[in-house]
This record gives C-alpha cells, sequence and structure tokens, in this order.
C-alpha cells in the first residue's frame, strides 16, 4: 500500500492544525507513522487519499454500525439541509428522536440531546452533583469519558496512548473531586465510599469498557456497584457512548438487566453527526434548566441535521432487532478465526469480546483493568497494526481502544482480514 498523498497531507494539515489532527488518537502515534487522510466511505469500506480501500474495523469510532454513508441516514441529511440547518428554536423532529430512544431505552422518561459524548458525561456529573447535592465522583483507571476537565485523572484512550495520564491544565481542585478505583475490582469501590461517607454524587463507569481495549464487567460488578450506589445514595451514571444502542437496542442495560440512574450516549445516537444525549427518569432530569436549577445548554443542541441522521439510524436499529444478532455472530465468527490463526502461529495473545465490541492483547494473562491492559506488548501490537495496514485492514491505531463491527461487513470481509491476520502474526 502507498499512502504518499495521506503523508503530503498530513504535512499540510500539521501546519495549520495542532499535530495535524483535530483529535489526538487519529495521529497515529501510538503505532507510529503518518495518518490515513480518508477521502469517502461506503459500507464496511474506507477509501483513502491514494486510491486504497480499506475494510473499516473503527467505522468512526462506533457511529458506523449499519456501515458508512448508510443511505437512510443520508438521504435523511439531505431532506433536512435544504429546509434549514440550524434554528436555536425547538422542532417536532427533536420529540421523534427523544421519544423513540425513550422507547428503546430502558428506564429513562427523558432525555437531552447535546452536541458529543464529553458533553453528555459532562453534564450528567453536574446533574448528579445538583441532584445529591454532592462534590464527588468515582471513575475507573482506564475508563474515557470524554475531555472535561473532571475526567482527566488517568484517563483512557488518547491520554492513556500518550502515557499522560493526568492531563495540564486539569486543576488540583477540580481533580480533588474525582476519585479513582480499579475496573471490576468492588472492594475497592466499597472502600473508596467508606472512605468519602455522604461525600460522593456519581459513580461513572463504561459498563462495558472500550478505551483499554474491551473489556468486560466481571460476573457481579455492575450488580455490585447498583447495590453500593443504592445503599449509599450515590448516582450510578452508565457511560453508554459506545454501547448504547450498539450491543443491544436498549443498550448494557437491557443486555445485563441493569439500571442505572443516568445514562450518557454519543457516537451511534447521532448517526455519524455530532450528537450526544444524557438520560434519566423524570424525577432526576426535571432538575434541569429550564425547568430546575442545574443548567446545561447548547447553541447547536438537538439541530435539525443532526437529528435527522439520529433518527434515521435509531429507526433503522429498532425496526430490524435481528441486527444485533447479525452483530454478535459476525464478531463471534472473526474472533473465532482470530484465535485460530494466532495459535496456529503461536502467539501469546488474548481476545476479549462483548457483543460488537473486540480486542486483541497481546499478553497471555486475563485483561480485566487498566493495569493488565498495560502489559500487552505494544511493538507487537504496531508491527499487527502495520502489518494488517499493509493487507487493507484498518483497525484501532492503539491497543488502547476496541474495534467496533459493522453490520456492513460480509462474511468474504471477515474471510479476508482473518486470512490477512494469519499471514501478518507470521512476521511476529
Ligand atoms: P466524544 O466527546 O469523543 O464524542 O465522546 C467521548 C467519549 C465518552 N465516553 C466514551 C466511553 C468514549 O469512548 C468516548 C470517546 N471515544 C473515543 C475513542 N476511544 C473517541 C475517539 C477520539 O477521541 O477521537
Amino acid at each position: 500500500m502507498i499512502y504518499q498523498r495521506s503523508s503530503q497531507l498530513f504535512a499540510e494539515a500539521e501546519k495549520v492544525i495542532p499535530g495535524g489532527v483535530n483529535s489526538p488518537v487519529r495521529a497515529f502515534k501510538a503505532v507510529g507513522g503518518t495518518p490515513i487522510f480518508v477521502k469517502s466511505a461506503k459500507g464496511a469500506y474506507l477509501y483513502d487519499e491514494d486510491g486504497n480501500r480499506l475494510i473499516d474495523y473503527i467505522n468512526s469510532w462506533g457511529p458506523m454500525v449499519l456501515g458508512h454513508a448508510f443511505e437512510p441516514v443520508v438521504d435523511a441529511v439531505v431532506a433536512k439541509a435544504k429546509l434549514g440547518t440550524s434554528f436555536g428554536m425547538p422542532t417536532e423532529l427533536e420529540t421523534q428522536i427523544a421519544a423513540l430512544a425513550v422507547s428503546m431505552v430502558p428506564n429513562i422518561d427523558k432525555i437531552r440531546f447535546v452536541n458529543s459524548g464529553t458533553e453528555a458525561c459532562m453534564s450528567a456529573i453536574r446533574l448528579a452533583r445538583g441532584y445529591t447535592k454532592r462534590d464527588k465522583i468515582i471513575k475507573f483507571a482506564g475508563c474515557y469519558h470524554g475531555h472535561s476537565d473532571s475526567f482527566l485523572i488517568q484517563a483512557g484512550s488518547g491520554a492513556i496512548t500518550f502515557g499522560s495520564p493526568n492531563s495540564p491544565g486539569v486543576t488540583e481542585g477540580t481533580a480533588k473531586d474525582t476519585l479513582l478505583a480499579r475496573y471490576n475490582d468492588l472492594e475497592n469501590v466499597a472502600t473508596l465510599i467508606e472512605a468519602n461517607k455522604n461525600e460522593i454524587a456519581a459513580i461513572i463507569v463504561e459498563p462495558v469498557a472500550g478505551n483499554m481495549g474491551c473489556i468486560p464487567p466481571q460476573k457481579g460488578f455492575l450488580e455490585g456497584l447498583r447495590q453500593l450506589c443504592t445503599e449509599n445514595g450515590i448516582q450510578l451514571i452508565f457511560d453508554e457512548v459506545m454501547t448504547g444502542f450498539r450491543l443491544a437496542k436498549g443498550g448494557v442495560q437491557e443486555l445485563y438487566g441493569i439500571q442505572a440512574d443516568i445514562v450518557c450516549f454519543g457516537k451511534v445516537i447521532g448517526g455519524g453527526l455530532p450528537v450526544g444525549a444524557f438520560a434519566a427518569r423524570s424525577e432526576i432530569m426535571n432538575h434541569l434548566a429550564p425547568l430546575g436549577p442545574v443548567y446545561q445548554a447548547g447553541t447547536l443542541s438537538g439541530n435539525p441535521l443532526a437529528m435527522a441522521a439520529g433518527l434515521a439510524m435509531l429507526q433503522a436499529l429498532n425496526n430490524d432487532p435481528a441486527i444485533f444478532q447479525r452483530l454478535e455472530e459476525k464478531t463471534a465468527y472473526l474472533a473465532a478465526g482470530i484465535d485460530r490463526v494466532l495459535k496456529a502461529n503461536n502467539v501469546v495473545f488474548t481476545i476479549n469480546r462483548v457483543g460488537s465490541m473486540i480486542s486483541v492483547h497481546f499478553d497471555a494473562n486475563p485483561v480485566v483493568d487498566f493495569q493488565s491492559a498495560a502489559k500487552g506488548d505494544n511493538d507487537t501490537f504496531k508491527k499487527f497494526f502495520h502489518g494488517l495496514l499493509q493487507e487493507g485492514i484498518y483497525i484501532a491505531p492503539s491497543a488502547y481502544e476496541t474495534w467496533f463491527i459493522t453490520d456492513a461487513l460480509t462474511y468474504e470481509d471477515l474471510d479476508v482480514t482473518i486470512q490477512a491476520i494469519e499471514k501478518v502474526s507470521k512476521t511476529f
């Protein structure tokens, strides 16, 4: 594969955009090399500026669960754009997508739309603090909830990839209200709660972690968090920016039958346009302005274009529940193929998977939290990433990311991918 044009474009981008990208993980710093510039995409394929076709296992970090340029979404956006793109006034469309989301997701009565997953999680924390009148929050090392200050305390994803867990610019004043726990370690959480009695407003968790690679909740972990929160008057916030509308129609609350108090969404809910959202029962959401005292706002929140894209996406998912079974079957097929060929080549690895979220870790031990995820052999991962890229397969440019499977993938695409992994793993 030749990436000459991408390299030229990256050099130009670096002159006017910090690091040449608008989000750090895209810069390939964790794997080396220069980022690929995309010209277009359709279904499961990316077409880069050098004319290469790549099978896409990132799908814009999750949104393209039904493939790139999914026609119902594209048609809805084109039609809506001709009628005006943003009014800063209420539209019926917002009510339609809100009502549909509320009907799809358990245990929520109302939803507020924002413009990113960061905004959704940031707002959810403020709502929990306003509702409980407490200041502190617990998050988990390696989990990522966006780049607002309260979360950049050993965040996962980009910050971990850059090996600088605490970001400069986050004040001590902010950091002191964020407590860090170990994922899948209920005892650790209980200890933190005990040591901060009646001071903790919320526990925010990726109910299936995707920013340390994919890490499933161990049996009893989410149930334990639910019980600890109920016993201590703490709001349990499920950050479902990755998992929402992907792992099940109703997300992880449906998948595992566990109720959060507040749920955050992003990615899929916008169908590829900038949409985030947070939702809860009315007794909590009614604390939000203009009804209640907790302030939260946004010029482009609920704008017609984004709502049109999101509504078309949610309607497609709501009308064909078989999509989630197909995603499960395709990802299980991929996992079995990777397992087979890596074992045949005597590679040391672990595969983590929940539904259509999957990651490969080059370490023999179970990957159950940030500490164990960090033990993966990054040199092997770099060979894995670049070897697959040369074969026309695009996986996450970081060992601390999950892959996002799209229903647009065919079994032929999966076989091509498995064969490429077999070939590349011979070079380890
Ligand atoms: P955004 O602000 O990027 O829309 O969402 C933040 C966010 C919140 N919660 C979870 C669980 C997330 O995974 C994310 C963002 N995910 C990253 C990928 N690990 C987005 C990619 C990027 O940062 O460019």
